[in-house]
Parts: structure tokens; sequence; C-alpha cells
């Protein structure tokens, strides 16, 4: 992974990360993992659906809630170590962005709402769905 590859090339990719490649890069990767029926496009509500299904696999007991215990489990379990980071601070780093009111537990509302954002972020053209190029 690049960006691990020290606080230089860190900088480097910060300043050049809008470039078009990349923004193609990413969107590719959420067709890959969100687009549900295969026709190359997310549409929010295929995001979304996909945002609840992973929400209910966190939320092991069922309460509504991921409890920080639960998120760090789960995301040891996915996150292979390549990075100089133990992916037990990356996912405490997670974690914290997406506890939005600190009470450490994210709520289904303050996952959507992250969700909700990096959709937002990856649809450039405001139409409510991700295509490649756009
Ligand atoms: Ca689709
Ligand atoms: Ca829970
Ligand atoms: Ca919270």
């Amino acid at each position: 992974m690049k960006k691990n590859r020290g606080l230089f090339v860190g900088l480097f990719v910060a300043i050049v990360s809008t470039t078009h490649a990349e923004e193609a890069a990413k969107n590719a990767y959420m067709i890959e993992k969100f687009d549900h029926n295969g026709d190359r496009v997310v549409t929010q509500e295929e995001f979304l659906e996909s945002a609840a299904e992973r929400f209910k696999t966190m939320d092991v007991d069922g309460d509504h809630a991921i409890e920080q215990a639960e998120f760090l489990q789960r995301y040891a379990e996915h996150s292979h170590s390549t990075t100089t980071d133990s992916g037990a601070e990356v996912g405490q780093r997670v974690f914290d962005k997406l506890d939005e009111n600190k009470d450490a537990q994210i709520s289904e509302q303050e996952y959507n709402q992250s969700r909700l954002k990096w959709f937002t972020e990856a649809d450039k053209d405001n139409d409510q769905r991700i295509e490649l190029g756009k």
C-alpha cells in the first residue's frame, strides 16, 4: 500500500490524491463491493442496503449498536496485517472516527451517516449513483 511507505510518500499522495485515476479507482472499488445487481452502477439504495447488512453482521449481540469490542473483533478478522500499524490501532482510529458522539459505540445512525457521507463524496455528479468515471 503506497500510503504506508512513509511520511514523504504520504504527503505526496495527500497532495495529488484528487487525481482522476485515483477517483476512478475508488469508484471501481465501490462498484466491485456494492453493485448487487451487476449493472456496474451503485445506487444509493444498493449502497445503504449493504451498509445495513454490514451493520447487522458487526452487531453481534443485536442491540443495534456496535460496541468497541464488537468492532475491533470484526476489524481484526478482516484486516490483513500488511501495514506497519497493528490492525488494532487502525481499527481503533476507524472506530473513533465513526463514533461521533464518543459514547464508545457506533449507533445505526452514526454508521449510516458515515456511509452516506462516503457515498456523497464519491457521487461527483450528484445523481445518487456511483458510476465509473463520474
Ligand atoms: Ca447496481
Ligand atoms: Ca451490539
Ligand atoms: Ca456513538
